[in-house]
């Protein structure tokens, strides 16, 4: 398969058992093992981690035990052939975090944010990547009056302070999505993640993962939001792939809903040359009715749909859209654009 400089990555949570809020899982769960065996024929090239897809359990561990484990994961993604491309904590499943983590009222629970991050950035160490993903997943409210939103930001900054002093090598990027779980969300969009970033002690170590899904449940298109990225140089990774409007993040495979709002992603990242930058993640969920023998085929598509995309965005017309535009003939250009999508 031509990839053309392309490296695509996933995480292990995007193969998965098909459970959702409303029903138990439809398919057997994989083991790590067996998920990483497949990577390589999917057309993968590296693994995107939670903390604890690396190290389950990593809250009863000493930080010893979790880098000699986390060593023991990097030996078995050498052995698939992978590479581990970024490593996020994951701060919304523990009983500790109902409430937020960094911007928890309990500073209980915000000093075990701030300690399992830390671990997490050991993880990355020992797994070879100097990424670090930020999904501040609880981060935000159910209840307005319940935090205030000056401190709230004052402590997400602190947190990142906290993270690139104590892990001098690690890059974070952090990934803004508007609402779920929470009902509002702090850092909503790209702006509100690089203007956190900005503010940083160390800004040159601070960039955006951008979701596609993410995005649109923001009320915004996900090419504005890369290129917004990219012009400062931020974007350094992406989770590519599909939302049908403003209702549960979807995960649906790339390009699923919206064939051309997937291939102006595909057109403002090639142009402005994401593969020198970063990998192409695609975080994408099976549908409940594939059955577990087909679990991984919505990977397969989207990445099928990236490169075909990517096709369509090289061997578009440049001197004819050119003309269009210098023309101000926009239907024009928007009959070039969807009879190019459709083939000719
Ligand atoms: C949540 C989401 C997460 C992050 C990784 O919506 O997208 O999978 O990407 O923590
Ligand atoms: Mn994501």
């Amino acid at each position: 398969m031509e990839k053309y400089g392309y490296r695509f990555s996933f995480g292990p949570w995007n193969i998965h058992s098909g459970a959702d809020p409303f029903g138990p899982p439809v398919r057997a769960e994989r083991s790590f093992a067996d998920k990483l065996g497949q990577y390589r024929g999917l057309g993968f090239d590296a693994v995107q981690f939670h903390d604890d897809d690396a190290v389950p359990g990593l809250d009863e561990l000493t930080p010893l035990q979790i880098r000699r484990r986390a060593r023991k994961v990097k030996r078995q993604i050498d052995d698939a052939g992978l590479l581990a491309e970024f490593v996020a904590p994951r701060l919304w499943e523990s009983p500790r975090t109902v409430d937020g983590a960094y911007t928890a009222n309990d500073p209980e629970a915000r000093r075990y944010a701030i300690e399992r991050t830390k671990r997490a950035a050991d993880i990355a160490h020992e797994l070879g990547t100097d990424l670090m993903v930020l999904w501040l997943a609880r981060e935000g409210t159910y209840m307005r009056e319940s935090k205030d939103p000056v401190r709230a930001t004052g402590q997400l900054l602190e947190a990142v302070n906290t993270i690139l002093d104590y892990a001098p090598a690690i890059r974070i990027a952090i990934e803004p999505k508007p609402n779920e779980p929470m009902d509002l969300a702090y850092i909503p969009t790209m702006g509100h993640a690089l203007a956190l970033g900005s503010q940083s002690s160390d800004p040159k170590r601070m960039g955006v993962l951008m979701e596609s899904a993410h995005s649109v449940l923001a009320g915004l298109d996900p090419s504005d939001e890369i290129g917004f990225a990219m012009s400062f140089g931020k974007l350094w990774s992406v989770h590519l792939n599909d939302q049908n409007g403003l209702k549960f993040d979807q995960d649906r495979s790339f390009g699923a809903v919206d064939l051309r709002r997937a291939f102006n992603q595909v057109k403002v990242l090639d142009e402005n040359r994401f593969y020198d930058v970063g990998m192409v993640g695609l975080d994408v969920k099976a549908i409940r009715t594939q059955p577990f023998e087909r679990d991984a085929e919505h990977l397969t598509n989207s990445l099928r749909v990236f490169l075909r995309l990517l096709e369509l965005s090289r061997s578009l017309d440049r001197a004819a859209v050119q003309s269009l535009i210098d023309a101000r003939d926009y239907e024009q250009l928007d009959w070039l654009i969807i009879s190019h999508l459709l083939g000719g």
